[in-house]
C-alpha cells in the first residue's frame, strides 16, 4: 500500500537559534528539502543570520503508491567555497498524507547523540489529493 496522488505542500517558515558554523558574523542559512533523494529543493539563502524567515512554499507531487514516508530537511550555512552543514531533520509525512492532518509545529535540529540542539525550524505541511 502506498499513498494517494496529490500535492504535499511544505511551507518554510522561520528558524531560531541556530548553531553558528562561521568564524565571524553569523551564519547565512539556507534549506534543503526531499522525499526522495533524487529530487532535492532549494530555498533562499538568508544572509547573517541565526534567526532567518523564508516563509517560502514548495510543492512536491506525489504518485499513487509513493511510499516516502520522510520528508528531510536539511539546514546549510552558505560560505564562499564549501558550504557547511548547521543541523538536519527529518519529519513523517505518513498521516498528513493518509488522514489529511495539517502537520504545523517547531522542529529541532539535533546535535551530538540528540542531547544538545544545533536550532530549530518551523514548518507546516498540508496534503490535497488529486481528483
Ligand atoms: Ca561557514
Ligand atoms: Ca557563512
Amino acid at each position: 500500500m502506498g499513498f494517494p496522488a496529490g500535492t504535499l505542500t511544505v511551507e518554510l517558515r522561520e528558524a531560531k537559534d541556530l548553531s553558528s558554523e562561521d568564524w565571524f558574523g553569523k551564519n547565512d542559512p539556507y534549506v534543503e528539502l526531499w522525499l526522495d533523494d533524487d529530487y532535492k529543493q532549494r530555498s533562499s539563502e538568508v544572509s547573517n543570520s541565526n534567526n532567518p524567515v523564508w516563509n517560502e512554499t514548495f510543492t512536491f507531487n506525489i504518485a499513487e503508491g509513493d511510499s516516502d514516508k520522510k520528508l528531510h530537511l536539511k539546514i546549510m550555512d552558505k560560505d564562499l567555497f564549501s558550504d557547511d552543514k548547521i543541523g538536519d531533520c527529518k519529519i513523517n509525512i505518513e498521516e498528513v498524507i493518509e488522514e489529511g492532518q495539517v502537520f504545523e509545529d517547531w522542529v529541532s535540529l539535533p546535535a551530538l547523540l540528540g542531547l544538545s540542539s544545533n536550532g530549530e525550524v518551523l514548518v507546516s505541511i498540508s496534503f490535497e489529493p488529486s481528483e
